[in-house]
């Protein structure tokens, strides 16, 4: 009986119907694979040759000049296709080239095709050509890590989201012994270029690679990646010159069709807030893109907040005037009463439901959170400088973290020098709820950053959201609007008169659609009150059940979901934009190396056009770097590009939020973005903030 059994699960596991149940190629993935992205009409031609032009000026930081001077006087280099060259020309393109390429950061889809669209361009100029993929990160390329990527394993890959084929890493090339381990391993595999696809920390590495290798004839490329949008190149006369980073489409597109099913998860079961944070480190360039793929109530935009003016607060610094410095920037409570703003004006229509986008990175943008950023940033940058042990090792419990901190305040109330931690620090500090502070003393990233995603910033917002509807619906504001329709229903229904009880009960009754409770009715002993007051009960009356009912509907339950979207989209597969972006990238790489460029950004222009009108360039990376603070010092790096809140997409998103808070009798305003594909052409081809910034910026 048991050989029977174990004959038929083998007959069964063999099934075709099995075999194609558990194989891990399906038809999805092999379409995908297949897709062959469209390309720039420069590359119809074999050659390509690069035309140097000064049309487009930046202004150069005195410091980059200094630490950058072999590279610092490159220019913008548009990339020309030609069907013939000159025989030395054409030498110097076919020549034999060994080129190495790490994937650096966080994962953006797109990567692949990066290789993808090098590979085959560096074998359709010569078939000796070969590419080296340093595995796991800059790491990698010190540790001279690496394979060889032949043309199978680029087909496994093609248009696949993931940095799967040689994974990345965080770690940066930035010591003069990683220098020198990174020089080695290029001689060792004869390299004669180093291409860097990452982020600005990384695009930064590589102009600092390309300065130091730049007497060695090793040539290294930046390429933008990051999904949040942030390395955005434009001169000093506003031309764009790189519109976004790839990845940001696909993990925005991501986002949004996800969040659009909470959308309509949210007005189906109508009893949930679903909060999304969104990823992005900083800038909210994912959570604008969001907002207009998906219409959600709220979207918060962290650039939006730091030009607050609380006018209330001003107003009464005025009358006893003084100045309250405070009134300028946005607060973390401040934030939540913005929120809690929404969310009751909603309710008044009856609607105790929505969805509210947050970013990432909006803390970076609220006043006192900022502050202690920087001030933790410094504290633990002095502390590893002048103890032989890392700050985190050494306090790997909050409790000893907070032990420091203290001792720090009572350093400064005997040093009246010493102020980088007094005692308003650290009475703010003790404060916060315990996951946040340990949140804000987490460990920075390899480049010094403060890790934005390991912090639960929409519990810290919806905690103090919750606490203010509490306090809002003990005041009689917070009120769920009932419909007149249904309340006259339900009376009628009871045999009582809607007339008479209405006015008792609504503040608005007769005038509007959704009726909403006296604001001093807020429990059943207050709406007694009123009804007896109103003549329409004794004191010995029992409240009737209909009157109940509808009071009960009055009373708002606030309850949230909360959601991270961020690791799930960075890993997606890209969208047909993506793929086509990323390739062209790849080719456009190879075009800067067979012509020798170094210290160059590969980028595309006229993204928002049609691809017919795409420009593949090299923009210098040196003259886009600037001073920032990191790890407690000044440093040269490549400037993140936050959100203009002057931009067109700003402005339309602003002239929507209304619309999409929908606190409205009547339907929301939900989009539908749809699911990501690569081979059909959807209405959405390319970012909707690309199209829309694109409709104010400067023509060349
Ligand atoms: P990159 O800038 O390296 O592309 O990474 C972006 C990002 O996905 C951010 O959006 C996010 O804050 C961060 O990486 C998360 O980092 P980690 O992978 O270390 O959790």
């Amino acid at each position: 009986m048991a050989e029977r059994a174990a004959d038929d699960l083998q007959a069964i596991l063999q099934s075709a119907t099995v075999r194609k149940a558990v194989d891990d190629v399906n038809r999805e993935l092999a379409e995908r694979r297949a897709f062959q992205p469209p390309l720039c009409s420069v590359f119809a031609h074999p050659y390509h040759v690069l035309d140097d032009t000064d049309a487009y000026r930046f202004t150069v930081d005195r410091e980059a000049e200094r630490q950058l001077p072999h590279i610092i006087g490159n220019n913008v280099q548009i990339v020309r296709g030609r069907s013939r060259v000159g025989k030395e020309v054409q030498e110097r393109y076919t020549r034999r080239r060994n080129i190495g390429i790490v994937f650096s950061g966080g994962p953006a889809p797109g990567g692949h095709n990066v290789i993808a669209g090098l590979f085959d361009a560096a074998k359709r100029a010569n078939p000796g050509n070969r590419l080296f993929g340093f595995l796991v990160g800059p790491e990698g390329v010190v540790e001279n890590e690496a394979v060889e990527i032949t043309q199978d394993l680029v087909d496994d890959y093609r248009n696949l989201g993931g940095f799967t084929m040689i994974k990345t890493g965080r770690s940066k090339i930035d010591s003069k012994q990683k220098i020198e381990l990174s020089r080695k391993t290029c001689r060792e595999l004869g390299l004669d270029a180093l291409v860097i696809v990452g982020g600005d920390d990384s695009n930064t590495n590589a102009a600092f690679l390309a300065e130091e290798m730049f007497a060695d004839g090793i040539q290294v490329i930046g390429v933008p990646k990051t999904i949040d949008g942030d390395i955005q190149v434009r001169d000093d006369q506003g031309h764009v010159l790189c519109a976004v980073s790839f990845g940001f489409h696909t993990a925005a597109r991501a986002f949004a069709n996800s969040i659009a099913g909470l959308c309509n998860d949210a007005s189906s079961d109508i009893k949930y807030y679903h909060v999304c944070k969104v990823m992005g480190r900083v800038a909210s360039h994912l959570a604008l893109e969001v907002a207009l793929q998906a219409h959600p109530n709220m979207t918060i935009i962290g650039e939006d907040l730091v030009d607050y003016v609380d006018e209330e607060r001003l107003e009464k610094a005025r009358r006893e005037n003084t100045t309250d410095y405070t009134a300028y920037g946005m607060t973390l409570r401040h934030l939540s009463r913005l929120i809690c703003d929404g969310i009751v004006q909603r309710a008044s229509v009856g609607k105790n439901y929505g969805v509210v986008v947050i970013p990432e990175g909006v803390l970076e943008f609220i006043n006192e959170v900022e502050v202690f950023i920087m001030k933790l940033n410094t504290i633990i940058a002095d502390y590893n400088r002048t103890h032989d042990r890392d700050f985190h090792s050494a306090f790997p419990l909050l409790e000893g973290k907070l032990e420091y901190l203290h001792r720090l305040a009572q350093r400064s109330r005997e040093d009246s020098a010493f102020k980088l931690w007094n005692t308003r620090d650290e009475d703010l500090f003790n404060d916060l709820p315990e996951f946040f502070q340990e949140g804000l003393l987490t460990e920075r990233d390899s480049h010094g950053n403060f890790q934005f995603s390991q912090i639960h910033t929409e519990r810290v917002l919806m905690g103090l959201v919750h606490d203010y509807l509490n306090i809002l619906k003990e005041k009689g504001i917070y009120k769920l609007g009932v419909s007149a329709r249904y309340f006259r229903k339900t009376l009628k229904a009871a045999g009582l008169d809607p007339e008479r009880f209405g006015p008792a009960i609504f503040s608005n009754y007769g005038s509007d659609e959704y009726l909403l409770a006296k604001s001093l009715i807020i429990s059943a002993k207050t709406l007694r009150q009123e009804l007896e007051k109103a003549g329409l009960l004794e004191s010995h009356d029992k409240v009737p059940d209909a009157i109940e009912k509808i009071y009960k509907k009055t009373v708002p339950s606030f309850k949230t979901q909360e959601h991270f979207y961020g690791y799930d989209g960075r890993g997606n597969d890209p969208t047909r934009f993506d793929c086509i972006y990323t390739y062209n990238l790849g080719m456009t790489v190879f075009c800067l190396i067979a012509n020798g460029a170094t210290g160059q950004m590969a980028a595309i222009r006229n993204l928002e056009h049609d691809f017919a009108k795409w420009e593949p360039i090299g923009i210098p990376i040196a003259p886009l770097m600037h001073l920032e603070e990191r790890k407690g010092k000044l440093a040269l790096v490549l400037e993140k590009a936050l959100v203009d809140t002057r931009s067109v997409a700003m402005q339309v998103f602003k002239a929507h939020k209304e619309k999409w808070l929908a606190a409205t009798s009547g339907q929301d305003h939900f989009r539908r973005p749809g699911p990501i594909c690569c081979d059909a052409q959807s209405e959405e081809q390319r970012p909707l903030t690309l199209e829309l910034n694109a409709l104010g910026a400067p023509k060349p």
